[in-house]
């Protein structure tokens, strides 16, 4: 890692009066109230997002120091994946205390009542939307595969749920909660995923591949990982020379930060101050690769350290912890203040997509993760530990989304599919002059014009370049 050049003017061993207090090497000692389990620790007290700061420590030992990543979970897991045996008997074990209860979900700063229920409502439907989706292609209604958050819509709807309408989305595959809290519905994603005539890209492709750069500021999920950081810095960047400093709040997997656009990207972010949220979905898998063999950092939230921006760690399936998060991002970004890496770790409850039968997970692993049913527990919490909603409340809550549901799932399977004579599937793919024109979204665009215009580049950087 590259050492921090100190200022000229402080001695070495004076600690800057800008870095924080608190040190990342001393373990948390407040406890937050919440009740513990076996592994459970006391989380430490959530403190306003700063770049990862460095705290120098004195004298000679100047030079060695540690940096703040805040942890919201309420509960460290500690264990490990390895690949034992040989040959055909090759496989992945697990080591590791897998026997602690299911932590509490931790209380939000920031979420009223009727938010946490909304939140809720959106990740039941979240997870009954996968559910009729899963049904439909194993019908043989589906064109083409089915990508699935089981375990992750507590990521995918509380961290969307903190967008404000000028914020813009970029959802990977998994994200599909996401989506539906910025205001597509299931009806037209189960219309996409069964690629009818009437879906968002008129059959044209699959999956939850569309966006709405319109109405909703969602840019289409893209497949090649790491990619959309990119153009979500590029969306802030935009609304930047328009005047406005949005947040664009964008997902990647354990497996996807590992690409080489994501630290391009990611470091364009940082240094232009550009209000990306960046949420690396630490899901513990990337295909049949398991995270212990994909980096080496402890946490991904280290890597913040690294592009000078703040790094945070929550526990992917408290959709409270989630939203505090990214909220603190937004407003970070909004602020103009720069881009925030958040790591939400918890487990891809699924093979990759449907047809992958996931074997090669350890039975313990997926016994662990599903006594963290985000569901159940923020039921458990709505309804037994806040007394916010009643068991008939609870009940009605869940019968009309799934009347909703179902209404939605009928209307998608009896839509038509393209039809050849009106067959739209080959327009929009390309761009001309004159079928859109783009207005700016948010105001006039400002350019700075540097010293004597914009007449190609100055001798000083031509010579930089001929040499
Ligand atoms: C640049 C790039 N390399 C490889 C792939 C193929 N690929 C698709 S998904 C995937 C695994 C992704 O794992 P992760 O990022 O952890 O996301 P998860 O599926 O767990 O949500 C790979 C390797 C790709 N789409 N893009
Ligand atoms: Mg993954």
């Amino acid at each position: 890692m590259a050492h921090k050049k100190r200022p000229k003017n402080r001695p070495p061993g004076k600690r800057s009066s800008k870095a924080p207090l608190a040190s990342a090497a001393k373990p948390p000692t407040t406890p937050d109230g919440s009740p513990r389990t076996t592994n459970t620790v006391a989380a430490r007290k959530t403190v306003p997002l700063k770049p990862a700061a460095a705290v120098a420590g004195d004298g000679a030992a100047s030079s060695r120091r540690t940096y703040l990543i805040p942890d919201y979970r309420l509960e460290r897991p500690e264990f490990r994946i390895f690949v034992a045996g040989e040959g055909s008997n090759l496989e992945y074990r697990i080591e590791g205390d897998l026997s602690a209860a299911a932590p509490p979900i931790r209380e939000s700063k920031y979420l009223s009542r009727p938010q946490c229920i909304a939140i809720y409502r959106w990740i039941l439907l979240n997870r009954r939307m996968e559910v009729a989706l899963e049904n439909l292609y194993k019908q043989g209604k589906v064109v083409g595969g089915v990508y699935l958050g089981l375990g992750q819509e507590s990521c995918s709807c509380a961290s969307a749920y903190a967008l404000g309408p000028d914020d813009w989305l970029g959802p990977m595959i998994r994200n599909q909660g996401a989506m539906l809290v910025r205001g597509f519905n299931a009806r037209d994603i189960m219309r996409q995923y069964m690629a009818k005539g009437d879906s968002p890209t008129w059959g044209r492709d699959a999956s939850s591949h569309f966006g709405d750069w319109q109405r909703r500021n969602v840019c289409a999920p893209i497949s090649m990982l790491g990619e959309l950081i990119g153009v979500m810095a590029g969306v802030c960047l935009g609304a930047r020379l328009q005047g406005k400093n949005v947040a664009g709040l964008t997902y990647v997997g354990d497996g996807g930060q590992s690409t080489g656009v994501t630290y391009e990207s990611l470091n364009f972010a940082a240094v232009q101050k550009l209000g990306l949220v960046l949420i690396v979905e630490n899901n513990l898998w990337g295909y049949s690769t398991p995270a212990d063999l994909q980096f080496c950092v402890k946490d991904l939230a280290e890597r913040a350290i690294a592009y000078g921006i703040p790094g945070i760690i929550v526990d992917g399936t408290d959709p409270c912890q989630v939203y505090d998060a990214t909220h603190e991002a937004c407003e970070r970004a909004r602020r103009g203040e720069g881009p925030t890496l958040i790591e939400a770790k918890m487990m891809r409850m699924k093979g990759h997509a449907i047809h992958d039968a996931a074997q090669y997970v350890p039975a313990k692993l997926f016994e662990y993760w599903r006594a963290r049913d985000p569901i159940a527990r923020f039921e458990n919490y709505l309804v037994n530990v806040k007394r916010w909603l009643t068991a008939e409340e609870n009940h009605k809550l869940i019968e009309d989304v799934e009347r909703e549901l179902e209404a939605d799932r009928d209307a998608a399977v009896a839509s038509p599919m393209p039809d050849p004579e009106t067959d739209k599937t080959h327009q929009g793919v390309y761009c001309d002059p004159s079928c859109h024109t783009i207005k700016p979204k948010y105001g006039a665009v400002t350019a700075r014009v540097r010293e004597g215009g914009a007449a190609g580049p100055k001798a000083v950087e031509a010579a930089v370049h001929l040499k």
